[in-house]
């Protein structure tokens, strides 16, 4: 993940200095901190209520009439919840207050590739991952909880589920994971890190528990999963492989049309953006045709044009 995030640093510039204050910290829990997670993020509500702000009157796609006041009125319910005992449920009204319909074939399903899935995603404008969906963009990268015996927020730890199953955050995410697979449509795409060293597919994680079993198989047409590797990244599962095979398997024994693409070249020039002199990022001529012939490609010719630019600039200075 960590070369994948370098890789990414251009388009990621700015994002990134808009996250980093609300990003949790990579450190180990603070001392006295009763639990394992990251604390309340400083000023939530504004930050939910800014990002549905500009979720619902800046975005070009259309999530409805959406009452971001009533919004944030039913996910603060949880926030009124002993710590360790939050539903998926308890975000009922949450849900269906912010819910809107996903774009048929945008839908983007991923482990292990945070970073590289909004780049990829550019903000709605190329697909439609669940933390580009209202829903998951109000909640994505922060933290809440109540404290234990007390009301109030802990700003100074939240329970993960190290400390116990039914803490706010997760309930959230299985809450929208679940959602968000019941409104998936058409071809539905995954993508998964090939360099993880715990394997590419989690067989116990959100994917696998709280988004495979909601899909829809009558609105579904088939089911592409890319497995991207890291730039000079170890290639510990590839497509065939390890857990890759796994949910092949399930997904074959569910009744879907699936496929499974190695390094999908889309998602691999956009990695190779900081690389382009890398071997890893050498355009073959399996890649350049698979480029030329395929119209679905051109869409995001972009890309390809940057690359050219770089592999441009790269060989005149070396000249
Ligand atoms: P991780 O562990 O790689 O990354 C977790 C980070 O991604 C957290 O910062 C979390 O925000 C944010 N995030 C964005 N969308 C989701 C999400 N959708 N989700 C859990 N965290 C999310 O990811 P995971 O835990 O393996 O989850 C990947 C899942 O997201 C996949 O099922 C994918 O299909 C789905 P925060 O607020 O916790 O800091 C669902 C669960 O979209």
């Amino acid at each position: 993940m960590a070369v994948q995030a370098c890789a990414l640093s251009l388009r990621l510039g700015l994002w990134m200095s808009l996250l980093l204050p609300v990003l949790p910290g990579a450190g180990a829990r603070a001392a006295g901190a009763r639990w394992s997670g990251e604390g309340t993020t400083p000023h939530l509500q504004s930050i939910f209520l800014g990002r549905c702000a500009e979720y619902t009157t800046l975005l070009s796609l259309e999530p409805g009439n959406k009452n971001c006041t009533a919004i944030w009125e039913a996910f603060k319910v949880v926030l009124d919840k002993d710590p360790c005992s939050v539903l998926p449920s308890d975000y009922d009204l949450f849900i269906n207050l912010s819910r809107h319909a996903i774009p048929r074939d945008k839908s983007l399903f991923w482990e292990n590739n945070h970073l590289l899935v909004m780049s990829y995603a550019e903000n709605t404008r190329r697909l439609m991952p669940l933390c580009d969906v209202l829903y998951g963009k109000v909640g994505d990268f922060l933290s809440w909880c109540r404290q234990e015996n007390a009301s109030g927020l802990d700003y100074q730890s939240c329970p993960t589920a190290e400390d116990c199953e039914n803490n706010a955050v997760d309930a959230y995410w299985k809450s929208a994971s679940m959602q968000y697979s019941r409104d998936s449509s058409g071809v539905i795409n995954v993508m998964l890190n090939g360099s993880e060293p715990k394997g590419a597919y989690p067989t116990k994680g959100f994917f696998a528990d709280f988004e495979i079993p909601y899909l829809q198989k009558d609105k579904i047409t088939r089911i592409e999963i890319w497995v991207m590797h890291e730039v000079g990244g170890p290639h510990v599962e590839s497509c065939g492989e390890g857990s890759v095979k796994i949910l092949e398997d399930r997904l074959e024994a569910l009744g879907f049309q699936h496929s499974c693409i190695n390094d999908y070249p889309p998602v691999k020039f956009l990695m190779c953006v900081d690389h382009s002199t890398h071997p890893d990022c050498a355009m073959n001529s399996a890649s350049a045709s698979m480029w030329r012939e395929s119209p679905a490609l051109h869409a995001i010719g972009d890309i390809s044009l940057i690359i050219s630019l770089l592999v441009a600039l790269a060989s005149s200075s070396q000249a």
